[in-house]
């Protein structure tokens, strides 16, 4: 170094202060956090870099029901406590233009029902649960980067809330950072393969402070498509089938309630303060395979299946279970046959689901 460049200054970058772990899990949503809970439950260390803030993620509302699948899942790992506490109902109201068809489930259903857990609720069971158990999540970090995920360490670089350039090398990736993250777009063009559908239908999806109707309802017919979920007690998912193109700003509140009301056929529907909105136009894709060399693609950051079929999250914690399991048999035993049936065991529900969720609307 010559006289010129000593002092505080170096003229260089400093090299990015490297951890290791075991997994490295990108994104804290239902299926990074589901992983890592998972993994710390079999004794292996991963950390979970998450972009959003510990409140947003807390905060973001999409799916309410955990299936019994799920429900199962949870308690064998001894985390039924992350789920709360509130049965789904074991029926759904279809209004036929205002006639309503009352459909049961049978006896053997009864027992295998699931459960009302609003994902925001689940994801911030998980994330007390996690951070209580000594789990290492970070919020807030940006630039996140994925390098090496064809060799034996892939390395995971991000910048911290505190500005400083960090990496972490792992044996494995999971890429839980959903459809538009950063996971899946590392694998190099031409691996995967993507499946996409496009319905053509847009919903406008509507929460609102109020009890939804004691089970799931849908109105159909020559009024139009209209649902409604419970979220909780006191808060009500709605949704709307609405014109492509329609904005949030087509939507306002006086505009909603009016419209529930006439496809429910329910003038005295209960209505309360709407506090989110959002559009969405109803559409599947699903890539395979779901891995590439080091790194394994888990819920939606490999496939998005259309609301209508409600299977989502479902789907994320099924894929992070299956991982987990595959990372425990290899880390334990040098097992590696779950790793390498993960992607076609994930895809296999992927595909049934999808399937349902396809049939669902015709
Ligand atoms: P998530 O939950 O989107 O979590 C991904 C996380 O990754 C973070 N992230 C990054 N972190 C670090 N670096 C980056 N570069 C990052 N990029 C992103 C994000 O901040 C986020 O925290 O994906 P995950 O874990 O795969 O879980 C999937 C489910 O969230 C999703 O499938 C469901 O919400 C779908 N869904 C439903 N699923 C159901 O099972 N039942 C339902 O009733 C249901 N209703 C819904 C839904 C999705 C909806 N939206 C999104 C259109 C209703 C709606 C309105």
């Amino acid at each position: 170094m010559t006289e010129a460049f000593r002092g505080e200054h170096p003229p260089y970058p400093p090299r990015a202060t490297r951890e290791a772990t075991t997994v490295a899990i990108v994104g804290g949503g239902a299926s990074g956090l589901t992983t890592a809970m998972l993994l710390r439950r079999s004794g292996i260390d991963c950390v979970v870099l998450e972009r959003q803030s510990r409140d947003y993620v807390e905060q973001r509302q999409r799916a309410g029901l955990v299936e019994f699948r799920g429900v199962r899942m949870f308690t064998e790992w001894g985390l039924a406590d992350v789920l709360g506490a509130f049965p789904a109902s074991n029926t759904m109201e279809v209004l036929v233009d205002g006639e309503p068809v009352l459909f049961g489930q049978d006896a053997h259903a009864r027992e295998h029902v699931g459960l009302l857990t609003p994902q925001q609720a689940l994801v911030r069971n998980l994330i007390a649960a996690f951070l209580a158990d000594g789990g290492d999540l970070r919020f807030d970090v940006t630039d996140v980067a994925l390098h090496g995920i064809d060799t034996h360490k892939p390395v995971v670089s991000y910048t911290g809330p505190d500005g400083i350039a960090r990496e972490v090398e792992c044996d494995f990736v999971a890429g839980c950072d959903g459809d538009h993250g950063v996971s899946r777009a590392a694998i190099p063009d031409g691996v995967l393969t993507a499946y996409t559908r496009d319905y053509g239908i847009t919903w406008l999806a509507i929460l609102a402070d109020t009890p939804a109707p004691r089970q799931p309802c849908f109105g159909i017919g020559r009024q139009g498509y209209a649902a409604a979920f419970s979220r909780g007690p006191k808060t009500a998912r709605f949704y709307l089938e609405i014109p492509p193109g329609d904005t949030v700003a087509d939507w306002p509140e006086d505009r909603i309630w009016p419209e529930l009301k006439k496809r429910f056929w329910a003038p005295d529907l209960l209505t309360g303060p709407v506090t989110e909105t959002e559009i969405f136009a109803l559409r599947s894709q699903v890539f395979e395979p779901m891995s590439y060399g080091r790194l394994y693609l888990l819920g939606d950051a490999a496939h998005v299946i259309s609301p209508m079929g409600a299977k989502g999250m479902n789907l994320a914690l099924f894929d992070a279970e299956t991982f987990a399991l595959a990372v425990r048999d290899y880390v334990t035993s040098g097992d590696d046959v779950g790793l390498r049936g993960y992607s076609a065991a994930c895809l296999t529900r992927t595909w049934n689901y999808q399937e349902y969720a396809d049939w669902s609307p015709e």
